[in-house]
C-alpha cells in the first residue's frame, strides 16, 4: 500500500493518503484545507483516484478540506454518524469499512475528544488513525465538542489498546515533532493513561489541563459543521433559514435583539450568564434556561436537536462561544443574541429581575 504522511505546520495537522499501488484507488485521512493545492498536487503527481476523504472529528483547530476536495476532484466525503455533520456523503459507525481498490479502513468508533470521534484502522492492522483519541504520549483534550475523560478511557483501552502491539499509531497532530509510535509503545509509556493508571487518575489529569481554546476555532467550527465549505455561498448552503442568522467577522452565528423579541418563544433561549448577573441591572428575558457557560458542553448533551437555541449573555461574547460549542456538538440550529443584554436593554425591551 502506497502511504504519505503529511504535515501542516501552522495547526501541527498531519494528514494521510493511503492508496492501492496496483488500482491507483486512495484515500486521504484529515485533510486541511489550506494545504489543499499541496494534495491535490501529490494525487495528481502520483496519478491517484481520490475517492474518498475522511475526516476523524469535527475539527476545531483547522478547516477541514472535505467539502473542497468534493467540489474539486468528486472526491465522496466521510465523518463518524454520530459528530452530527450532515454534509458528509457517507455517515459511518463503528466496524464500517471504506474500501479502496484492494485495501480498506475500518471505523472504530473512539469517542471522548469530541463525542463524534472515530478512528481508522488498516485491515491487516498495520496502521491506526486516532484522530485526536490517542495522541502520542498524550490524547486529545475532552474540555468541549463533548468531551468526556471517562469515555475517553474507554475508548483508548476498549477500543485502541487491543490492537495487536505492532499496530502503528498515525495521530491527526504532534505538537513536539513526533510522527509515529505504537499501541504496545502507548500501552507502556502513555503518561496520561498509559502503564496501567486507572480510570479516575486519568480524569482527575485531564480535568485540570485548562488549556486555551484552539485560536482558529471560531473559524473553525462554523465551517466544518458545513464539510469546511463556507455556509453562507456556494452549493453546500443550510438547511432552510429558521431565523436570519449572519456570520459575524469571526465566523459566529448571530441573530438580533429585534428578531429575538417577537420570535423568542419559538426557540430555546439558554442564558449563559452567572446566576447573579440574571438579577442584576440587566436581569433577564422571561422565559430563560440558565446555564453557566462554564457548565457547557454537558447540558447540551442531553437537549433536543429539533429545535433552535439562542444563546444570550451580557454583551454577546459569552453566547458566541456558546454558540460555537453547540455547533462542534452537531446542533445546526443555533445562534448567538447579538449584543446580549445590553443591547436587549437599549432597545427598550421587558425584562425580569
Ligand atoms: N495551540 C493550539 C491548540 C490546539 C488544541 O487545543 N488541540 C486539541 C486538538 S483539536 C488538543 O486536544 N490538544 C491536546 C493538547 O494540546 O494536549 C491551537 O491554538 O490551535
Ligand atoms: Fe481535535
Amino acid at each position: 500500500m502506497l502511504f504519505r504522511q503529511l504535515f501542516d505546520p501552522e495547526t501541527s495537522t498531519y494528514t494521510y493518503l493511503l492508496a492501492d499501488e496496483a488500482t491507483r484507488d486512495a484515500i486521504v485521512v484529515d485533510p486541511v484545507l489550506d494545504q489543499i493545492e499541496r494534495d491535490t498536487g501529490l494525487v495528481r503527481e502520483l496519478d491517484l483516484e481520490l475517492r474518498y476523504a475522511l475526516d476523524t472529528h469535527v475539527h476545531a483547530d483547522h478547516v477541514t478540506a472535505l467539502g473542497s476536495l468534493r467540489e474539486r476532484l468528486g472526491t465522496r466525503t466521510v465523518m463518524s454518524e454520530r459528530a452530527g455533520v450532515g454534509c458528509a456523503d457517507l455517515l459511518v459507525k463503528h466496524g464500517d469499512v471504506i474500501r479502496f481498490g484492494g485495501c480498506g479502513v475500518e471505523v472504530l468508533e473512539t469517542p471522548g475528544h469530541t463525542s463524534g470521534c472515530v478512528s481508522y484502522a488498516t485491515l491487516d492492522r498495520a496502521m491506526v488513525f486516532t484522530g485526536d483519541a490517542l495522541l502520542i504520549r498524550g490524547c486529545g483534550r475532552t474540555d468541549f465538542q463533548g468531551g468526556d475523560p471517562d469515555e475517553l478511557y474507554r475508548s483508548i483501552h476498549g477500543r485502541l489498546f487491543t490492537l495487536p502491539g505492532t499496530t502503528l499509531v498515525y495521530p491527526a497532530h504532534d505538537y513536539k515533532g513526533r510522527t509515529a509510535s505504537s499501541i504496545d509503545e502507548e500501552r507502556r509509556h502513555n503518561p496520561r493513561l498509559g502503564g496501567g493508571k486507572p480510570a479516575g487518575e486519568f480524569a482527575a489529569i485531564m480535568r485540570q489541563l485548562s488549556l486555551a481554546y484552539p485560536k482558529s476555532m471560531t473559524v473553525a467550527l462554523p465551517r466544518n459543521l458545513h464539510c469546511g465549505v463556507p455556509a453562507t455561498t456556494g452549493e453546500l448552503a443550510p438547511a432552510p433559514a429558521w431565523a436570519p442568522v449572519e456570520l459575524s467577522a469571526g465566523g459566529i452565528p448571530e441573530v438580533g435583539p429585534d428578531w429575538v423579541a417577537v420570535h423568542g418563544a419559538e426557540v430555546r433561549l439558554l442564558d449563559v450568564r452567572e446566576p447573579d448577573e440574571l438579577t442584576g441591572e440587566l436581569g433577564h428575558i422571561a422565559g430563560i434556561e440558565a446555564v453557566p457557560l462554564g457548565r457547557l458542553p454537558g447540558p447540551l448533551d442531553a437537549a433536543p436537536r429539533d429545535r433552535p437555541i439562542v444563546f444570550v449573555c451580557r454583551s454577546g461574547g459569552r453566547s458566541g462561544k456558546a454558540a460555537l460549542l453547540a455547533a462542534g456538538l452537531g446542533f445546526a440550529r443555533v445562534a448567538s443574541m447579538r449584543g446580549g443584554m445590553t443591547a436587549w436593554h437599549q432597545r427598550g425591551y421587558p425584562v425580569v429581575r
